[in-house]
């Protein structure tokens, strides 16, 4: 059996997840609380950097989104999410990448702020939304009118950006700007795999209030 450790308001797990639910397989998944389990011994034994998510597959352990996800492509092919052809597959990889290295990084500031975590001077909140501009520009080019960034069928880069996309309204940065993100947004709300893994408005108000606490004890 696989086991998938993870929080739902996490894009790092929710990549996973909806990675497991569109290749059709089974896992248990292990929800996490934030406050102090990922520091338990058993937890630490398994990812020594306290973090989400976590995989085990019959006992073999794999930590880091990115890596997990290759895993499961690599081992268990059926309803692959990894296209063949060589400059689909560099695509995802440059989607993937792009992700994680410089649209999350930029939208930091954004999140900080929009969750009061701290002061986020204008500066700093002006260049966030520069470079996030520059990034979303990128995709909306790279996806043309493609409905999905490789081609015909949903991949990874799906399950990675998409997952962080479908943060934005949270940090109030729109996608008017970019017809084609905004479609293929619309259809990836639409699929049941990111129905049910979309965080509740429950879970996003709890949240807030448990960063609204932390920052008050401070
Ligand atoms: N590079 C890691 C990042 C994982 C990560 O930052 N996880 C956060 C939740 S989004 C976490 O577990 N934080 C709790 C902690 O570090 O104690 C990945 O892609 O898996």
């Amino acid at each position: 059996m696989i086991q998938f450790y993870h929080i739902p308001l996490s894009f790092n797990s929710r990549r996973i997840w909806v990675a497991l639910l569109e290749k059709e397989m089974s896992f248990e998944a292990i929800e996490m609380k934030l406050d102090g389990d990922q520091f338990a011994p058993s937890f630490l034994e398994l990812n020594p950097f306290h973090h989400i998510p976590v995989l085990v597959d019959h006992g073999f352990r794999v930590i880091e989104s990115l890596a997990i996800l290759d895993y499961l492509e690599a081992k268990y092919p059926l309803n692959s999410l990894s296209p063949e052809k060589p400059e689909s597959l560099a695509i995802v990889k440059m989607v993937n990448m792009v992700t994680v290295n410089e649209l999350v990084p930029a939208m930091n500031p954004l999140s900080a702020k929009a969750l009061g975590m701290r002061e986020v001077g204008e500066e700093e909140f002006k260049k966030s939304q520069e470079k996030i501009a520059t990034v979303l520009t990128f995709f909306e080019q790279l996806l043309g009118d493609k409905p999905y960034f490789a081609g015909e069928k949903l991949s990874l880069a799906e399950c990675v950006l998409g997952t962080v996309v479908t943060l934005f309204p949270l940090i109030d940065v729109s996608l008017d700007n970019y017809p084609n993100l905004q479609n293929w947004l619309t259809k990836l709300n639409q699929r049941e795999s990111f129905i049910k893994t979309a965080a509740t408005p429950e879970m996003i108000e709890s949240f807030k209030a448990k960063i609204k606490a932390a920052t008050q004890k401070k």
